[in-house]
């Protein structure tokens, strides 16, 4: 019996030990941090949950129907929003917190506020929903400037300035991804245990990858640099092989997809969305943060993602992210561009 692989077996890293090991590296650290994140897991398993169940609750479908009982039905995604809100309000540990569900940003009142605001979509991909397909949270966590009422300034923030910042994957299993500032770990929860264990320590996306993803259905108002990228894609001049399309049109799966094999994913600009769809803070800037920690790269057409400073809390931009050289090659598309204006 090899009982120096059953050690390794039974000696699981759950997400809350990972990040008190991080912590403990910290002696100034005061597990403020820990707190939050527990409170981001709670949401998170939350939400697994009523995604699972949600064909069966009847979960699904427009938000204020009434079910047989006459009680209000709620959406999936008011559902995992209120849960979030609550479960970060109640941490002690937020000050601001900005969700794709609310317009305005929540101020959280004084008895309950902590050294962190959060941004985040409590479900995204709400498209895919009703077809079982991947869906997911989105979050990333700026610390409060000491000293002051908290206000939108604490969140209009470049994406370089975030603390952390993650995702949960809703699929076939249910993974987390998360990033301090250190690297990417990922960790799948076990549902007989109700923890997420550490599975995929140290993520590191490929240098180049063979996959492109993007909506190819909006090709016809793409710009130039964007059209010939994928062009490229497609018929590689320099006698590489073609790479091959995966799209599933739901943020969260189709980045989860581009770390762990590499590639490329786009949403950019067109003619009808000139600031592309994806939203800057809660979409944007979390999975450009996680993309350079695993040794990739974020880039918007115009500059690196994470330099970017947001006017407004819901504003968009177009994205490309991926693998670095996939990255560098629509780079140099855009500034060729650039020099021809
Ligand atoms: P959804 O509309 O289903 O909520 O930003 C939301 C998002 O999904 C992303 O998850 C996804 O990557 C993108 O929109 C898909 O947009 P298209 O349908 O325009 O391709």
């Amino acid at each position: 019996m090899d009982h120096a692989a059953d050690a390794h077996r039974t000696d699981l890293m759950t997400i809350t030990r990972f990040v008190l090991n991080e912590q403990s590296k910290h002696p100034e650290s005061r597990g403020d941090f820990t707190i939050l994140l527990s409170h981001i897991v709670l949401g998170c398993k939350f939400v697994c949950t009523a995604v699972n169940k949600a064909g069966l609750a009847k979960l699904i479908g427009l938000a204020g129907e009434t079910n047989v009982q006459g009680e209000e039905q709620k959406k999936l995604d008011v559902l995992s929003n209120e849960v979030f809100i609550k479960a970060l309000v109640s941490s002690g540990r937020t000050s601001i917190l900005v969700s794709e569900e609310d317009e305005e940003a929540t101020i959280v009142e004084k008895s309950k506020r902590g050294r962190y605001c959060v941004v985040f979509d409590p479900l995204d991909g709400s498209s895919n929903i009703d077809c079982g397909v991947s869906i997911g949270t989105i979050f990333g966590i700026y610390a409060l400037n000491d000293g002051h009422e908290p206000s939108l300034d604490d969140v209009l923030q470049p994406g370089k300035n975030m603390l952390a910042a993650g995702y949960c994957m809703y699929g076939s299993s249910c993974t987390l991804v998360l990033s301090t500032g250190g690297g990417v770990n990922g960790f799948t929860l076990d549902p007989s245990l109700g923890e997420f264990i550490l599975t995929h320590p140290d993520i590191k996306i490929p240098k180049k990858g063979k996959i492109y993803s993007v909506n190819e259905g909006n090709a016809k108002n793409w710009d130039g640099p964007t059209a010939k990228y994928v062009e490229q894609c497609k018929f590689p001049k320099d006698g590489s092989s073609p790479k091959s399309l995966r799209y599933i049109g739901s943020m969260v799966a189709d980045v989860h997809r581009t770390l762990l094999y590499g590639g490329i994913f786009l949403y950019p600009a067109d003619k009808k969305s000139p600031n592309g769809k994806l939203r800057v803070l809660y979409e944007v800037f979390p999975m450009s943060f996680l993309m350079e920690q695993a040794g990739g790269q974020a880039f918007t057409g115009k500059q690196r993602a994470l330099d970017l400073v947001p006017k407004k809390i819901h504003e968009r931009s177009p994205i490309f992210l991926g693998s670095y050289d996939d990255v560098e090659e629509i780079k140099a598309l855009y500034a060729a561009e650039e020099k021809k204006e």
